[in-house]
């Protein structure tokens, strides 16, 4: 069965909650509507009588929202908590010995904490990094791979109300250093490397080349050893993990902040060449934390819930790192690549670790749809009883492989859509009360105004008519800023409307039944793999090597990844042909790895004497984009300054 995105436009299945699953769900039709009546009727009640039911607080708060400085608005502003005690020092007393993480690394080594066990470390980590002269406000910036310890740093930074930024551990030494700068980080939590895809990735290495190209703020590097493959320490700067935690305490009286107090940054692209960094708050992204891991995902004190995610992305934060622990809930957290040893890596982690609750990619679905059924039928996945999918849309034809071999026609699928910048779930069903249609993330969660308008602001009305997703009003999870650029973030998110709502960046459309299809990027953000990789981040890159000339980075379909790279290239000297072609893509590939990371190496490279462009000197994207999905040029290009230039772009001359 092959689909096309003329089928994602007609897609007319509908899956009811199976009735097995809705009996047993947080959730029901009558409660959902309640919650959204109560939403419509008093929005600011709504969310104080959550917050207050979820969030354990030090000091409550009387301020519901504050839009004195908006659109930098506050939730829960006189109230204060911690994190991490809410995380949690409040589950020792029911669930101290309740298994809290299992962690598995690629090669196969286990271990199991509980909560106690997991507050004792983080206690522990926390007091070491107060010795190490970290206090509260500090930026920390943490490379790591994906093991239990990322966690442990990142629960311990919000115990102590250290402020961190998590780099992906696939970030480039240059991407690294960047982060570590904008973020004027005093510390580096890293690890001397991680296993993915049997290989050794050498995050200490990297973290050594960053701060050599300097990085004037970074004071320690700790290193936790994972691989043990022995990496050289610089004497007064880093500082092994074992060491750090030698001796101190595993207790460690948590520091209460405000509301507002930023949790985190994360970084993530946009349509400059500049990632920005995404700030959040403490008690507003706790709170949609916890709701969404409630509401979306139904976990209950029984679930095993394994969410896939890097924790150098938001999904691993709010999905991993906070959330499950917010709710006491056990989970899995996996180190390494799915296709190590085989195919079936994933389905068998799923058996052996009995997982109730699976949240992945879209292009993790497809990439194992492709190895064939054999490796799931081979594992025992009858414990499901839900999944997930988040960071792009997903085809028809991925959702219906997802829902008919790995969730064995009973496990509803929750598609949802969200953002670095929403803190959590947005648009997503209540697994026990809205039906699904495949390849539509439904409809929008409980005091969230999703809504799509024209260019004019207007609301759509007409049935499937594209336009402009935003959300009418703030709401307690969404970022506060961009981190050292406020400017940016009132132009970015609030520019195009006049600070009346936030705009996501995505068009999208609705259906007759008020359903939501997400149709892609209205800014020059590709979705590689469902990671956000600006094009103009790439071409930087590329423009930075000494050959370079210019360059235009465009995304064309891809079948695993959702979108594939192509770059146009001008070199300073001829346009190379033959077995020079072959050796230049190669280099500037490399080049591209290393400045930015692997995941944003160009999928083709063309080189060309010219790019298209208007009048004005824009690049003309649209006719790069038709030229790279191979389609017969029909749109007028009399602008174009040589035409002979489009041939060359097709790789025909
Ligand atoms: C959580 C995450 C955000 C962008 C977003 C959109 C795309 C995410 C989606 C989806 C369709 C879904 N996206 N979830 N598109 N359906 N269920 O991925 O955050 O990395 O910031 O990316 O991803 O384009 O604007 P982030």
């Amino acid at each position: 069965m092959s689909e096309n995105i003329e089928s994602v436009l007609h897609e007319e299945r509908v899956f009811q909650p199976p009735q097995a699953f809705a009996a047993e769900a947080r959730l029901n039709g009558e409660s959902l509507s309640a919650l959204h009546r109560q939403a419509a009727e008093d929005y600011e009640g709504f969310w104080a009588e959550r917050a207050r039911e979820e969030i354990s607080w030090q000091t409550p708060f009387s301020t519901i929202l504050d839009e004195s400085d908006a659109p930098h608005y506050r939730w829960f502003t006189d109230g204060q908590i911690n994190v991490s005690y809410n995380c949690l020092d409040r589950h020792l007393a029911e669930r101290g010995d309740k298994t809290a993480i299992v962690f598995e690394g690629e090669p196969g080594d286990v271990r199991k904490y509980t909560y106690r066990e997991l507050h004792a470390e983080v206690c522990q980590f926390a007091n070491a990094l107060k010795a190490q002269g970290i206090r509260k406000g500090d930026r920390v910036v943490i490379y790591m791979p994906m093991i239990a310890e990322a966690v442990i740093a990142m629960q311990a930074c919000a115990r102590i109300g250290a402020t961190h930024s998590v780099v992906f551990g696939g970030f480039s030494a240059e991407a690294l250093r960047d982060r570590v700068n904008d973020a004027g980080a005093r510390m580096i939590i890293t690890a001397d490397g991680g296993h993915r895809g049997a290989k050794i990735v050498p995050l200490k290495a990297a973290v050594d080349e960053a701060i050599e190209h300097g990085t004037p703020s970074v004071e320690k590097v700790i290193v936790f050893e994972r691989t043990r493959h022995g990496v050289p320490m610089v004497e007064s700067r880093d500082v092994r993990w074992q060491d750090a935690i030698a001796g101190q305490p595993q207790a460690c009286e948590p520091e209460w902040v405000d509301a507002e107090h930023p949790l985190f940054l994360l970084y993530t692209s946009g349509s400059t060449g500049k990632p920005k960094g995404i700030q959040h708050s403490s008690a507003g992204y706790l709170l949609q934390a916890i709701l969404t891991n409630k509401w979306v995902f139904d976990l209950h004190d029984r679930d095993v819930f394994w969410c896939t995610a890097d924790v150098g992305w938001i999904t691993g934060h709010t999905y991993v790192a906070y959330g499950p622990l917010a709710l006491g809930a056990t989970q899995v957290i996996y180190e390494g690549a799915p296709t190590v040893p085989d195919g079936g890596r994933f389905w068998k982690l799923a058996a052996e670790h009995a997982v109730t609750v699976f949240y992945t990619a879209p292009t993790a679905i497809r990439a194992l749809m492709k190895l064939g059924d054999a490796f799931p039928q081979g594992h025992d996945l009858s414990r499901l009883r839900l999944l997930g999918t988040v960071g792009e849309p997903i085809n028809p034809e991925a959702w219906m492989w997802y829902h008919r071999v790995i969730g064995g026609e009973r496990c509803p699928i929750v598609d949802t859509w969200w953002q670095t910048e929403t803190g959590g779930h947005m648009i997503a069903p209540i697994p026990g009360a809205v039906a699904t249609k495949p390849g539509s993330c439904t409809l929008a969660l409980p005091g969230i105004l999703a809504d799509v308008v024209d260019e004019q602001g207007n609301t759509i009305t007409e049935a499937d008519r594209g336009g402009y997703l935003v959300i009418r009003k703030p709401w307690p999870s969404m970022l506060r800023t961009v981190w050292g650029d406020d400017e940016r973030y009132r132009k970015t998110y609030w520019g195009m409307f006049d600070g009346r709502f936030y705009l996501a960046g995505d068009s999208a459309r609705r259906d007759a039944d008020g359903y939501f299809w997400i149709m892609g990027r209205i800014d020059d953000v590709l979705n590689v793999s469902g990671h956000r990789l600006g094009t103009m981040e790439i071409e930087s890159a590329l423009v930075a090597h000494e050959a370079v000339a210019e360059a235009a980075v465009v995304g064309r379909p891809h079948d695993v990844k959702g979108e594939a790279i192509v770059a146009y290239v001008i070199l300073r000297g001829e346009r190379p042909t033959g077995t020079d072609a072959d050796a230049m893509t190669k280099t500037l590939r490399d080049w591209v790895a290393k400045e930015i990371g692997p995941i944003a190496k160009p999928d083709d490279i063309r080189f060309t004497e010219g790019l298209p462009k208007t009048r004005s000197g824009k690049i003309m994207r649209r006719l790069l984009r038709s030229i790279a999905k191979g389609e017969v040029i029909t749109s007028d290009i009399s602008t174009l300054e040589n035409e002979a230039v489009i041939a060359q772009l097709q790789g025909k001359a």
